[in-house]
């Protein structure tokens, strides 16, 4: 039997999922994407999960769309692209970004075109150091999808992201890191390790906490101060209810490490 095109693994209450078409820098093919979802629907209804992780197999990341996919002779209609979006590209950027526990992208290699939107939708991305982030669009006659248009510029403002996207000019690792783009580069051999640590820290920690911060960034985007200052008092109401503030108050007073159970 061929090898999935997406991994799972889940240890540690830790979702490790690996996109796996080494040979192609993990490209979207509909296979993949489609395995991709019953994956990330298992993720979720294990309850079990309190961090995800997702990195590619290989010397890539994900170099965005196979673009086998769009092979087609002379006398072929032109195809629309609108259609993978809507299907794929698009629910899957929604999803991670609003994904119930904290979501964290290992770039072990290239991210390109889509590969490196969607690792943008992540919570927290580390990269190796010999990664690199190609807006690979613009060279294949494209304009960014899979959110690029709206998360660049939020994250390095309009100067860098155009600059990124017109000219399609690989970003190494260290210059994401250094404008914004990514939390931080590790050296390759360290990445895994220290990214899988992490991700073990987020599943001990309080998983209604990480929610609400995560659900209140999304919003502020569009909300004026007066109306997310609300959102915080909203969710400083709710977080005080559990268990884990409880726990995270006790341990400090006690002078002790906090048991969160995530509620
Ligand atoms: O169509 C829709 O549904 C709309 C949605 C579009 C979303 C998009 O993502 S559009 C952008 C698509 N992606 C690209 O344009 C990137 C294409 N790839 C590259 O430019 C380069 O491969 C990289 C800069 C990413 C890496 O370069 P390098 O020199 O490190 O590796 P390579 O030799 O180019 O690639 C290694 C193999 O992967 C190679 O196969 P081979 O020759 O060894 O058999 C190459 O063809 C394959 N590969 C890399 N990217 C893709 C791919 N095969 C299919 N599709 C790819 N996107």
């Amino acid at each position: 039997m061929s090898e999935l095109t997406v991994k799972l693994d889940i240890s540690d209450n830790v979702a490790l999922v690996t996109l796996n078409r080494p040979e192609a820098l993990n490209s979207f093919t509909t296979e993949m994407h489609a395995t991709l979802v019953s994956v990330l629907d298992q993720v979720e209804a294990d309850k079990s999960v309190r961090a995800l992780v997702l990195t590619g197999a290989g010397r890539g990341f994900c170099a965005g769309q196979d673009l086998n996919e769009r092979k087609r002779g002379p006398n072929d209609p032109p195809p629309d692209l609108s259609i993978n979006l809507n299907k794929y590209y698009n629910p899957l950027v929604k999803r991670l970004y609003n994904f119930p526990v904290p979501t964290i992208a290992a770039i072990n290699g290239v991210a390109a075109g889509a590969g490196a939107n969607v690792a943008l939708s992540c919570d927290m991305l580390f990269a190796a150091r010999s990664a690199k982030f190609i807006q690979a669009f613009s060279k294949i006659g494209l304009s960014p999808d899979a959110g690029g248009t709206w998360f660049l510029p939020r994250l390095v403002g309009r100067a860098k992201a155009l600059g990124l996207v017109l000219s399609a000019e690989p970003l190494s690792a260290e210059e994401a890191e250094r404008i914004g783009l990514i939390w931080k580069v590790v050296d390759d051999e360290a990445l895994m390790e220290t990214v899988m640590n992490t991700a073990r820290q987020f599943a001990q920690g309080p998983t209604a906490g990480y929610r609400r911060i995560k659900e209140n960034f999304a919003v502020s985007t569009f909300n004026s101060l007066e109306d997310q200052l609300d959102i915080e008092r909203d969710g400083q109401r709710e977080l005080g209810l559990t268990h884990d503030y409880m726990e995270g108050t006790t341990s400090f007073l006690e002078k002790r490490k906090p048991v969160f159970k995530g509620e």
